[in-house]
């Protein structure tokens, strides 16, 4: 049989084999037969080149010519094939109910965080963060609480090793921050705090703090009662009630503890307030000048005003929590309820 009759012969079997053709792996066995390397055209082409030069020529070209055509006509099946098979497929219902995925929340700690931070910010304060292990210079001494001293049994501490402890409390960063910078100084301390404290429903070995720091000239009492009387508004509602009751810290003096009026009964006397009416939920006072010397400010020309909260606390008045450890179990029943 002639090269010509041939390339006739093997177009028509691929034709047919193609109309006959039912899947995607049916196009790829007519590919591999008739295309394939060892397919019916390949070899033809081999074929070709053991004839005389003078029919060579002709038959390598019309060889090739079916090549292409049958490569292009595969190309145009498949295609055709494949929009066929996806349009037998079920058509998308868009008004199917979709797969919802849940959303995660802030927890109710940062939640309160930050609204403390903002109402603080909102009052010219900037916030400053510090490290949380610290050496004793910077969590008691720099804050008159000498070694020695039975207040330091108040600040109960976890050591890391002879010379560095995690800080008890946020103070270490207002040092830090007066060291490095002359007043006028008006900065919160946000942060996490730790105290080897026997965990209960009111008590845990770590637990948040948010401080503050303002030093200037003529910074008074009176400023700070000023701060604190808008951030207890700003928190827990205009008809908040504020009272300072004479305390002592060895970092403040004169110190006081701050109590707002119960925002459960709001002042009538309950459970949650033990019945006085009153809750406690901040310390405060004026710089003691023996801190300002320790950073090297003069006491004679500045003063200052200093507090401190546990966002627990306030977090747990906010919400009616009964519990802290509720906070730090990360029950997601317990965190979704603060959307
Ligand atoms: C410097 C000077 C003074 C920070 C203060 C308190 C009062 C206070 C407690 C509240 C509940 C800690 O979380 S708590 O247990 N804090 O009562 N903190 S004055 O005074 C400072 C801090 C730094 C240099």
């Amino acid at each position: 049989m002639g090269i010509q009759s041939e390339l006739e012969k093997i177009r028509n079997e691929f034709e047919g084999a193609l109309m006959r053709a039912g899947s995607l792996k049916d196009i790829e066995d007519i590919k591999v037969k008739y295309l394939g390397r060892k397919g019916d055209l390949t070899g033809i082409l081999k074929a070709v080149a053991t004839l005389p030069k003078e029919e060579r020529r002709e038959a390598g070209k019309q060889a090739n010519l079916l090549k292409n055509e049958l490569t292009e006509k595969l190309g145009t099946f498949t295609s055709g094939k494949k929009t066929e098979m996806s349009d037998k497929r079920e058509a998308l219902d868009v008004t199917m109910p979709g797969i919802s995925s849940s959303r995660g929340t802030l927890h109710p700690l940062t939640q309160v965080m930050e609204k403390i931070n903002d109402i603080f910010v909102s009052l010219g304060f900037s916030i400053a963060e510090g490290p949380e292990i610290e050496s004793e210079f910077y969590n008691f001494e720099a804050l008159n609480i000498p070694l020695d001293h039975p207040s330091r049994d108040a600040f109960d501490t976890f050591y890391v090793d002879e010379k560095h402890l995690l800080r008890s409390h946020t103070s270490n960063v207002q040092i830090h921050v007066m060291e490095k910078k002359d007043p006028p100084v008006q900065v919160i301390m946000p942060g996490r705090v730790y105290r080897p404290d026997a965990v209960d429903a009111s008590h845990s070995f770590m637990f948040h703090q948010v401080e503050g720091l303002m030093v200037d000239k003529d910074v008074t009492f009176a400023d700070l009662k000023g701060v604190l009387s808008v951030f207890c508004k700003s928190i827990f509602g205009e008809n908040i009630k504020m009272r300072l009751r004479p305390h002592f810290f060895p970092f403040t003096e004169p110190s006081a503890e701050v109590d707002i009026s119960c925002i459960i009964c709001g002042g009538k006397g309950c459970r949650v307030c033990s019945g006085n009416g009153w809750l406690e939920i901040l310390g405060a006072g004026m710089v003691n000048p023996k801190v300002f010397k320790s950073v090297g400010y003069d006491p004679d020309k500045y003063t200052g005003f200093a507090f401190g909260m546990g966002v627990e606390r306030i977090a747990m008045l906010l919400y009616g929590i009964e519990d802290i450890r509720l906070f730090y179990e990360n029950d997601v029943r317990f965190l979704k309820q603060f959307d």
